[in-house]
């Protein structure tokens, strides 16, 4: 699937304004590459968005119990549209690629499936990257070397003792939540596992949904899948990561469920077709 040609009904490339590798961005990356959107992205590190995101949503930006009206991603499309939020974007794309047959959101469940990964395991697997890599600023600016340009990587370092105190007070991140939410990102591991034992290829049965993208991004991040797995984006590697993440991330690659998101990776995401800014190599 990964490969699909460039969409014809789409004018001009969609404009996605993103923490380049946050695993919210990642499900609408994977989204667009899957429909063949042509888009470029405007890659950001965290904190130095609140200097971009305001003059792209104005005051449409939305916020809940886990981000701000100016978190990412947002996308402009074609039309001028401005859409924020991961579940609306990839439900505005659905709708417009995607015959009724096809669409990523086919049933309640799947909305709400998803929904519940945006809600309770997001959050937990991102505070568990962030008590970690904060502590190592070596990996923290070689994520900004990679992902974004050399301005804004130069900034980012520049400013990183600050950045790195709001980061964790912005997210609450504790020894504490972190482990309740080790716990938490098992529990959802063991759950997929169990839904996937009858041998159905995908959550919702026998196709790809909003909610198998969600969970390959939003739980699939702790297991730092690299861009020659499929993900979109420069995460830190993880021989140079503290002993905690490297158990943890081992111990999901390992797992039934962690198997399978590596599989849909390999299979559903493939590689980036779009090149973006800058590049990955
Ligand atoms: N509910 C939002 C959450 C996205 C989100 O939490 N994005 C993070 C990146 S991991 C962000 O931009 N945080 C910065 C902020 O909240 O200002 C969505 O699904 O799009």
């Amino acid at each position: 699937m990964s490969g699909r040609q460039i969409n014809e009904s789409v004018e001009k490339p969609f404009r996605l304004t993103a923490i380049r590798f946050s695993h919210y961005v990642e499900k609408v990356r994977w989204t667009m590459d899957r429909l063949g959107i042509p888009y470029l992205e405007r890659p950001l590190m965290p904190m130095v968005h609140f200097m971009v995101t305001p003059f792209v949503t104005g005051l449409s930006g939305h916020a809940d119990e886990h981000s701000t009206r100016f978190s990412t991603p947002v996308i402009k499309t074609d039309r001028n549209e401005v859409i924020v939020k991961s579940s609306a974007i990839m439900c505005y794309l659905s709708e417009r690629c995607l015959s009724e047959d096809e669409t990523l959101f086919p049933t309640e469940e799947v909305v709400q499936l998803d929904e519940h990964y945006n809600r309770y395991l997001g959050p937990h697997t991102r505070r568990l990257f962030y008590f970690n890599v904060l502590n190592q600023p070596d990996l923290m600016f070689e994520l900004a070397d990679r992902n974004v340009g050399a301005g804004q990587a130069w900034l980012f370092k520049t400013l990183y003792r600050s950045f790195r105190r709001w980061i964790r007070s912005g997210l609450g991140i504790t020894r504490e939540r972190v482990d309740k939410g080790i716990g938490h990102i098992y529990k959802e591991f063991d759950r997929v596992a169990q839904t996937l034992s009858d041998g159905r290829p995908y959550l919702f049965g026998d196709r790809l949904t909003a909610a198998d993208i969600s969970f390959a991004c939003l739980g699939g991040a702790a297991m730092l899948p690299t861009p020659a797995e499929g993900y979109g984006a420069y995460l830190p590697p993880l021989d140079r990561c503290s002993d905690e993440l490297r158990r943890v991330s081992t111990e999901l690659r390992e797992s039934d469920a962690g198997k399978w998101v590596l599989g849909l990776y390999r299979v559903e995401r493939g590689k980036r077709v779009i090149p973006a800014l800058p590049s990955l190599s």
